[in-house]
């Protein structure tokens, strides 16, 4: 296998002029002709162009029919020697999109051909630079089956209908901004579709589209509402305009990421587009409203300026879900929003920064660039970008985005091209900031309190955990927002501090008693605070900041859940009252929602030197229980408070109420009584939303079997026919804390809705079981076993969700030993296995060093 170092990057010595692009579908094989207009750069290169699994059937330079002499062609490439300065290259070549179940390239979801180019897929199409600075005028013409494929699709405006003949008909597309190949689409198939409308700012009348599968079209009014809001947000906080006469969207079923941006012509997981109240939930409603503006706001970051290699994805996938958290704020609710991003990232990218997979949001190296559109790209990448924000303010952050957009508009670029314009409207410390970009690892923040006389001084002690391979990595630039409280919660001084070096230290004065401290409000900063002796009662209570006070509520529990690990019959009854306080509290109920959330498994993983799930989850039942115990009547009267079960409205009071009331009843559910499981069947067969069936399904599986299959057989009946419903039957399932999940997971392969080519499908059982901490730590070693023996199957149909898969076993040299023995045979058993997949074997192989 190949590893590919950013240190290595060379420019093209080709630039491609444009690009002309002809498709004949058939049920078998697929016919590309692609004609190219080059010029070299380098007078001394030869021409070679990426190629994987094609069928090479001609190629004619200026007209020229080329001799197989005239030209190599190996696994991964087509090269042609001595080539003229400007030159036109015609080539014909055979694909398989039936069989292609990597799902990159051409390929079929159901019946719809569909294509996913990023980031090397293009290369699975036709003979290309397939590099994505490398931008080019691209035109297509898609020819099919009539019948079959009325809707033919690619990027940019329609410009032909070419006249059917027989059977057959065809469309000419033109995109007229240059791309790189990994923004080509195309689509195929008999699809439905909804149509609307929205004028831009400079008065561009632009054409929306979202086509969906047979019967579905009832279902996209949600992501046409999301986009057109998208549309506008993106002209008022950035200033930046659609730029073609239409935008299509099109779903379909089988697809290994969320959806991707590919120019005019959006792809979608079905998941991020389908959507009503009987079968989404309300998380799936906001799921769609953010993707669908991400992928919209690529149009800008990522499109009309692209990466100039791999090792820049953070460039445009950092600053896009930045950009898409900020507009799902505007849309919503600004507190749940933010402390949402923020258990995200903590679920997701704080576990890989801690593990052997760690990364630099701008890694240095890769083997299958597939495996690193992760969490540190992404959620990392996001935050770094907020922390700019943070630093330049938002009159100055706007300017110095104008400033990108006009400098590098149609260009492939750097994160360093992004950091030069920031600096040119921030006073910061550029070089020192940059280190965000080059080291792996989530900084730590001691934190010391000093007061006398008066005066309260702050001392913070920088921790950045070793790289990977063992080396030091410096102290980090940040900035970090603080406040100071006086004893009724009222805020003396609130302030923004920079913090650069190990440690330093922050005076303040003119106080009658030592204050209370507020930290990393609004979790300014992506690092962990470690703070000893917090009042975390008084902060729960009086903290005026939404994410600091919800942080004291998780980290009191976090504290007493550690204290019920040493000893199961603790004292508790401080952490009690506060809680009931928190019962009390008026506020807005989705937030309040999330105050009453106990800490997740996976954050209190995270806090351990050693991971043992056992006495977590031996904790954190007690705890649940001692919580239901004491609020069961005050608990049960804020269910029925909130409890409308024909209220199927998306309004924010809606939502926010069934978020509270679900909450709630999961609360209840640790009780594990009667009364509660009467609660949740009532509320399974009498609610009209999929929020509220989803919950009372988990808490009559964790409570009462018989009434479970009751339920769960109903919910098969019902939506046996809709895929994207049945992945919440497999998940739930998945993730059941009752005993024998196991042999239920390995049974449910053979059900028939099953499909182990469908990507959400295989995320929804076998991903899902993978982070049921429980059973797939089984120290049997059972659950291990079948997660690789899953994760080598799979590999030989679609090696992204193969080493999705593998990241479960992340945590390996975390685990105790016991389980770490069990673990390694089957990491080596996989690594070791004949073909295994590069992707695979990259994260296998890093999780064993
Ligand atoms: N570019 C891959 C999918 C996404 O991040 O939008
Ligand atoms: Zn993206």
């Amino acid at each position: 296998v190949q590893e590919i170092f950013l240190k290595d990057y060379k420019k093209p010595s080709f630039t491609i002029e444009s690009v002309n692009l002809t498709f004949e579908l058939f049920e078998e094989e697929t016919n590309v002709t692609n004609i190219m207009k080059f010029e070299k750069l380098d007078e001394s290169a030869d021409l070679v162009l990426d190629a994987q699994e094609l069928e090479l059937k001609e190629v004619v330079l200026d007209g020229e029919v080329l001799g197989s002499d005239r030209y190599t062609h190996d696994e991964e490439t087509l090269t042609i020697s001595n080539v003229p300065q400007e030159f036109t290259l015609e080539i014909r070549n055979r694909i398989y999109p039936q069989k292609n179940t990597e799902l990159e390239g051409l390929y079929k979801s159901g019946d719809i051909f569909c294509t996913q180019c990023e980031p090397e897929g293009f290369r699975r199409i036709t003979p290309y630079l397939d590099r994505p600075d490398v931008m080019s005028i691209f035109t297509t013409t898609v020819i099919a089956d009539q019948k079959k494929y009325p809707i033919l699709l690619a990027n940019g405006n329609k410009v032909h209908c070419h006249e059917s003949f027989n059977t057959r008909h065809g469309v000419t597309w033109h995109d007229p901004h240059p791309k790189p190949s990994y923004l080509f689409a195309l689509v195929a198939g008999d699809l439905d579709f909804i149509t609307d409308s929205f004028v831009t700012a400079s008065g561009n009348d632009v054409e929306l589209n979202i086509y969906v599968d047979k019967g579905n079209s009832d279902k996209a009014d949600h992501a046409m509402k999301s986009l057109i809001n998208a549309m506008k947000w993106d002209e008022e906080k950035y200033g930046r305009e659609y730029d073609l006469d239409i935008y299509n969207i099109v779903a379909v079923d089988s697809f290994n990421m969320g959806a991707m941006e590919n120019k005019g012509l959006n792809i979608f997981n079905s998941a991020y587009v389908l959507a009503d109240a009987d079968t989404a939930t309300d998380a799936n409603f906001m799921g769609i409203e953010s993707v669908i503006a991400h992928e919209y706001f690529h149009n800008w970051t990522g499109n009309r300026i692209t990466c100039r290699n791999w090792f820049q994805l953070t460039l445009k996938e950092g600053l896009t879900v930045f950009r898409d958290q900020c507009f799902s704020a505007d849309m919503n609710s600004s507190e749940v929003q933010r402390i949402q991003d923020v258990k995200a990232l903590r679920e997701r990218q704080f576990v890989e920064d801690a593990s052997p997979t760690a990364h630099p949001i701008q890694p240095k190296s890769y083997i299958s660039m597939n495996n690193f559109y992760t969490a540190t790209v992404y959620e990392k990448g996001a935050e770094v970008i907020r922390m700019l924000h943070t630093l330049l303010g938002e009159e100055n952050y706007r300017k110095a985005t104008d400033l990108y957009f006009e400098t590098f508009d149609g260009q492939a670029v750097r994160t360093d091209d992004f950091l030069w314009a920031m600096k040119e409207y921030g006073e910061f410390d550029l070089e020192h900031f940059k280190l965000w970009y080059d080291q792996s690892g989530t900084p730590s923040l001691e934190v010391e309190e000093n007061y006398a006389d008066g005066k309260y001084t702050l001392t913070l002690t920088q921790n950045v955990p070793n790289k990977v391979d063992g080396s030091l990595q410096k102290a980090m630039y940040f900035p970090l927002k603080i406040a100071l409280m006086d004893k009724t919660g009222a805020v003396a001084e609130e302030k923004m501090l920079i913090i650069s070096k190990e440690s330093e230290s922050f005076m303040f004065e003119g106080f009658e008693e030592k204050p209370v401290l507020s930290i990393n409000r609004d979790f300014s900063a992506p690092v962990i605070i470690k703070h000893q002796d917090v009042d975390f009662a008084f902060l729960m209570q009086h903290d005026t900041n939404s994410f600091t006070k919800y942080e004291a509520a998780q980290e009191f529990a976090i504290s007493i859940l550690f204290k019920l690990m040493e000893d199961i019959e603790s004292d508790i009854s401080e952490y009690l009252e506060a809680f009931g306080a928190l019962l009390e509290l008026d506020t807005d109920l989705s937030y309040k929602a999330l105050l009453l959330e106990l800490p997740s498994i996976s954050t209190l993983m995270q806090k351990q030197d050693v991971v043992d799930f056992e006495p977590l989850y031996k904790a954190k039942d007690k705890l649940s229980y001692e919580v239901a115990k004491k609020y069961e009547a005050k608990l049960l009267k804020l269910y029925f408070q909130n409890h409308e079960p024909l209220n199927s409205a998306l309004d924010s009071k809606s939502i926010a109420k069934r978020a509270l009331k679900n909450r709630v009843l999961s609360l209840l559910s640790a009780l594990e009584s009667k009364e509660i499981a009467a609660v949740a069947k009532e509320q399974y067969e009498h609610s009209l939303t999929m929020t509220d069936r989803i919950t009372a399904l988990d808490v009559l599986e964790s409570i009462d079997a018989e009434l479970s299959e009751i339920a769960f057989n109903d919910f098969y009946n019902r939506y046996k026919n809709n895929t994207l419903v049945m992945n919440k039957y497999f998940a739930l399932l998945a993730a059941s804390p009752r005993e024998g999940v196991l042999d239920r997971v390995m049974a449910l392969q053979n059900d028939e809705v099953y499909d182990e080519k469908v990507p959400n499908l295989v995320r929804s059982l076998i991903g899902v079981f993978a982070r049921n901490y429980k059973y797939f730590h089984a120290k049997d070693g059972y659950g291990y076993k079948f997660l690789s023996d899953k994760i080598i199957e799979i590999d030989k149909i679609n090696p992204q969700m193969a080493s999705a898969l593998s990241g479960a076993f992340k945590i390996y040299p975390k685990m105790i030993e016991s389980n770490k023995k069990l673990m390694k045979a089957t990491l080596e058993c996989i690594v070791s296995t004949q073909g295994i997949s590069k992707n695979t074997f990259e994260i296998v192989s890093k999780i064993l060093k």
